[in-house]
This record gives structure tokens, C-alpha cells and sequence, in this order.
């Protein structure tokens, strides 16, 4: 039988979940272990972090041309270990790698591919600001064998069978979906015995959201829809909550965290500088939307579904609304608009 009792350590609770599928194989189980133990040991190198020169940039340049983190370095190589062992991730995609990380030695039996932002928001290390992670897990049609970039991204679900995020602030937390039967789970690492404990069970996003989270410095730079809907968040109507107040802390993981379980939005629009949107859509977008729609709420990329979007590349961009169903249909109405 399930539980959900406040307190119950990730590893059980994960166990008697599987439990309550027959044909459970216990892979995915395995995997959600897998990456919890990448978050704990995450969540100790950023707690060492300013002790231990490994704050500032590496002097690396990323794949998104962004300046990489010492961190960034540290967490991709901690995720990357994560999966070396167990026979179940032949490739893993990281926003810090510009091709996947094959793992030859679970080709053979490996079913996922893990796509994931090891260090969201790591502008924020320098000021000791809140960061996070960012992970998604999709199957992969007929073997963990890749000949190319292309195969991978052909032959991965357009489904994730997991995702979910890790927020490093004054706690850590562990927040992830399995999908409808799962519904939304939060988990709080006790530093003293080194275990995630449920927290925050069934999470559910309120209908009525205050706050909404965006670089507004750019709003010259948006298209009319996001202006036109910025305005309005910001218009007076008491009996929907508007205006709505603002909360941005340049780490996508904890605005959305926020969102999640306070209610309102989240959104980084296009801009002319970024035709496409600037976060990503596999390891951002898409996992955030998978949550944020199992918790009751909705994710458009201004047009469609971010759940919907084709999948084309591994490190594709998109424009990303994200929060709850009232704002996303209110700011879909606004691109409408736009381009009527
Ligand atoms: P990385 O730190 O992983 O590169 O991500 C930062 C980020 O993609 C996301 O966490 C923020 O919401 C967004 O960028 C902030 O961007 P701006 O500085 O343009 O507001």
C-alpha cells in the first residue's frame, strides 16, 4: 500500500509506490534513486561552496555560449556519475555538454535517457542566491545504441515517464512526478541523516495566484501579447487579485517553485534578441511543464502546449508561461490577439 506520511524517506516512499504497479521492474525506481543521490551530494558541494574555491566562473565557455560556473562543472560531472553504474541511462543530455554523455557500459539494458540543467540559475552563486536543478526522463524506442545526436532525439518518448527539480535555498528540496497516477511530491533533505523526507505530499497549485515572475528589463524587447498581459497582471481587478505583485530571482527553478506552491506565473518571453525563446526546452521547459500540469496548472510556449512543442534538437529553445490554467489562458488570449 501507498503512503503518504509527512516524514517518510524518499528510498521507502519510492519503493512502495512501485509497489503498486504489477508490472513495476523497479528500473524507474532505481533511476529516482539515482537521482536523489546526485541532489544530496549537489546539495553538499554548494553548502562548501564559498569555503572551498570553487565559487566564480570556470573559465569555460558552455554550449549556450553562457560562462560556466565552476558549480555548473561540478554538478553535470555529479549527475554524470550518478548514472555510470546501474544499467539503466545509455545517455545523458546536459545543458553544460554540447553532445549527449553516451554511457557505453548501459547501452545493453538501459531504457532512459536523462536530459537535465545540473545548475539552473548559477549567476546567483556568486551572491549566494538560490539555484537549482533541473532533470526529465524519457524512454528510448528499441536499444541504448545512439549513432548520432539525430538517432537519440528521434527515438526518445515524446512522453517523460519522470521529472522534476531540486531547489537548493535555505533547505534543499526534492520536487518530482511520475505522472497522473503520482501526482506532484515535495521532499525535504534533513542534512543530519543525509535522507529526503516527504514534505510537501500531492502539491497542488492554487487557482488564485499574487505574484508573477519575469525579466521585466526586457519588456521593450517582447512582442505586443506579453506586454499587453504584463499590463494586465498589473491592472487593478480585486475579485481576481489584480494587480498582482512581482518576485524574480534570475533561477527559474526557484521562481517556478514559488509559483507552484504560492500560485500566479512565470514567464520568459521571446525578445528580439532571442527569436526562440532563451530557455531550454528539454531540460527546462518541458520538465517544469510536466509538474506544473500534474499539480492543476498549465505551461504554453504563447501558441501551444510546452508538452506539445516537437521535439527537434537537444539544446532547442523556447518562449515559456508557466503557472497557473487562469493566467496561461489569459496570456494566450494576448498573443492571440497580437497576431490577429
Ligand atoms: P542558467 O544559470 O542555467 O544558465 O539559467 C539561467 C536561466 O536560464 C534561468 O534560470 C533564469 O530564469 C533565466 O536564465 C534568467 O535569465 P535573465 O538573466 O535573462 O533574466
Amino acid at each position: 500500500m501507498s503512503t503518504k506520511t509527512i516524514g517518510t524517506r524518499l528510498h521507502r516512499f519510492i519503493a512502495e509506490n512501485e509497489a503498486q504497479y504489477p508490472g513495476a521492474t523497479g528500473e524507474l525506481s532505481a533511476l529516482l534513486a539515482q537521482i536523489g543521490l546526485a541532489g544530496k551530494r549537489i546539495s553538499r558541494a554548494l553548502s562548501q561552496a564559498g569555503l572551498m574555491d570553487i565559487l566564480g566562473a570556470s573559465g569555460e565557455t558552455n554550449v549556450q555560449g553562457e560562462t560556466q560556473q565552476k558549480l555548473d562543472a561540478i554538478a553535470n560531472d555529479i549527475f554524470l556519475d550518478a548514472f555510470a553504474y546501474g544499467q539503466l541511462v545509455p545517455a545523458v543530455v546536459t545543458e553544460e555538454m554540447e553532445l549527449a554523455a553516451y554511457l557505453p557500459e548501459n547501452e545493453v539494458n538501459g531504457k532512459y535517457v536523462v536530459f537535465v540543467d545540473p545548475l539552473d540559475g548559477s549567476s546567483n552563486l556568486d551572491v549566494n542566491g538560490g539555484v537549482g536543478s533541473i532533470f526529465s526522463v524519457r524512454r528510448i524506442d528499441g536499444g541504448g545504441a545512439f549513432t548520432s545526436e539525430d538517432d537519440l532525439i528521434a527515438r526518445v518518448s515524446r512522453q517523460q515517464v519522470a521529472a522534476g527539480y531540486f531547489v537548493f535555498g535555505p533547505s534543499t528540496m526534492l520536487v518530482y512526478t511520475c505522472g497522473t497516477a503520482s501526482g506532484v511530491q515535495g521532499f525535504t533533505l534533513d542534512p543530519g541523516i543525509g535522507e529526503f523526507l516527504l514534505s510537501h505530499p500531492d502539491i497542488r497549485i492554487p487557482a488564485q495566484g499574487l505574484y508573477y515572475a519575469a525579466n521585466e528589463g526586457n519588456v521593450n524587447e517582447w512582442e505586443a501579447g506579453p506586454r499587453e498581459f504584463v499590463k494586465w497582471l498589473q491592472s487593478r481587478n480585486t475579485p481576481s487579485g489584480r494587480p498582482y505583485g512581482t518576485r524574480y530571482s534570475g533561477a527559474l527553478v526557484s521562481d517556478v517553485h514559488r509559483i507552484l506552491l504560492k500560485g500566479g506565473v512565470y514567464f520568459y518571453p521571446a525578445t528580439h534578441k532571442a527569436p526562440d525563446g532563451k530557455l531550454r526546452l528539454l531540460y527546462e521547459a518541458a520538465p517544469l511543464a510536466m509538474v506544473l500540469e500534474e499539480a492543476g496548472g498549465a505551461a504554453s510556449s504563447g501558441t501551444q502546449r510546452i508538452l506539445d512543442v516537437p521535439i527537434l534538437r537537444s539544446h532547442q529553445r523556447t518562449p515559456l508561461y508557466i503557472g497557473g490554467t487562469a493566467e496561461i489562458s489569459a496570456l494566450e488570449s494576448f498573443v492571440r490577439a497580437q497576431t490577429a
